[in-house]
């Protein structure tokens, strides 16, 4: 039996709260515990990476703000960066998160290096960076060139294949491979974090996320404004952007007393625990981590059925799909759930053993070492193919 050396794999991502540096940190972790070296080049350490380990490492980009650029410049610091690595460590893949700009400064990292130097360039696209940027004229090209020049591409749903191929005209191969979510152990009980929001009866809906326009909080808020009866729930929302724009919407619709809003929280367990099922109303979404979030720990969501919704939850099976832009028929399904624990029960329970059978760290992360592998085996993709 041969056994297969360890990669030195570099990770590029946004370092902020986001479904897609999530899975980055998550997924430089988990290579790391199966033994590989795993480099983080990035403006600052990833939001939830928990830290240098024996083969975790992190790598600034320093950023300058010099006075003749009108705009700050990242993308050809990051480029230098990725080279320095590189050619220190000698990576075998370089492994971007989101296309703009860092698989553009991958593959321009990679040409500033000899060929024995260069490593393989594989390109992760999670929804904006197709469906928003890939639209886009004055981002369109530079993309689909990066990914023509990426010696792997990678989309985390089979819908966003679909949406790379009609948005950015790109017909080399697309590798789908979903999101995992890896939990970590709550540091709270499930009654403290209740009192800490001061949640006596009330059932616990929640939402996490961005707040970005796509997640449609002005739909989520106007929903939960129809929900009955208005005393048995709170809503509690996770925010990883302002919620300062919403508070008038609160406060016109009424529902101030319903509405908790905790900022930038890194303990998403703590909650995720202690809910009793979550609500999405995203008018698009490649996949949503924030619902598997949700499903690893045993709880449905009421979702809107976009984008690739349909692939992580089956309707009426682990969760409740409604329309995109219908506050009614997202109010009717939380009551629905709401009034109806043995149902609620189900689902999550469903909900929880999709999550292991399909998402989980065992079933992805070695799709990714395949991978891995497989373009380390091919020539490099030196320029477009
Ligand atoms: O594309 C974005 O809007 C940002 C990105 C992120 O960094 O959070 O979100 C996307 O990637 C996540 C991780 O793969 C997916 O779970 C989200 O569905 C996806 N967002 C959209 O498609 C709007």
């Amino acid at each position: 039996m041969t056994t297969a050396r360890p990669l030195r794999i570099g990770i590029t991502c946004y370092p902020s709260v986001g479904g897609s540096g999530i899975l980055a940190s998550s997924l430089g972790e988990e290579l790391a515990a199966r033994g590989h070296d795993v480099h983080f080049i990035s403006y600052e350490r990833p939001f939830r990476f928990s830290g240098d380990g024996p083969r975790l490492h992190f790598h600034p980009v320093e950023i300058n703000d010099y006075t003749l650029f009108k705009y700050p410049d990242y993308t050809l610091p990051l480029s230098v960066k990725m080279a320095e690595v590189s050619r220190t460590v000698r990576l075998d893949v370089l492994h971007v998160h989101y296309a703009v700009p860092h698989a553009t400064a991958a593959v321009l990292a990679r040409s500033m290096l000899p060929p024995e130097l260069q490593p393989r360039v594989v390109t992760t696209l999670h929804g904006t960076d197709t469906t928003l940027l890939g639209r886009d004229p004055g981002y369109g090209p530079a993309i689909r060139h990066a990914l023509a020049c990426s010696d792997a591409v990678t989309v985390v749903s089979d819908w966003l294949r679909e949406e790379t191929r009609r948005l950015l005209a790109f017909e080399g191969p697309i590798d789908v491979i979903h999101n995992f979510f890896a939990p970590r152990r709550p540091r709270r009980t499930a009654a403290e974090v209740r009192r800490e929001l001061g949640l006596g009866s009330e059932a616990m809906l929640l939402h996490l996320s961005n707040l970005r326009a796509v997640k449609r909080i002005d739909l989520l808020l106007d929903a939960v404004a129809r929900v009955r009866p208005r005393e048995g729930f709170k809503l509690v929302i996770l925010a990883g952007g302002d919620f300062t724009p919403f508070v008038d919407h609160v406060r016109r619709l009424g529902i101030s007393d319903r509405v908790i809003v905790r900022q930038r929280v890194n303990e998403i367990e703590d909650y995720l625990q202690a809910a009793d099922c979550g609500v999405f109303t995203s008018e698009s979404e490649s996949f949503c981590l924030s619902l598997l979030e949700m499903m690893c720990f045993g709880r449905p969501s009421v979702t809107t059925a976009v984008g690739g919704i349909p692939e992580v939850v089956e309707n009426g099976v682990s969760g409740v799909l409604v329309p995109p832009g219908d506050a009614d028929a997202v109010a009717r399904a939380i009551e629905g759930l709401l009034g109806n624990p043995t149902k609620r029960g189900e689902l999550g329970r469903a909900a929880e053993q999709r999550a292991h059978a399909h998402f989980a760290p065992a079933v992805i992360v070695p799709q990714y070492e395949a991978l891995y592998r497989r373009v380390c085996e091919a020539p490099v993709a030196a320029g477009p193919r």
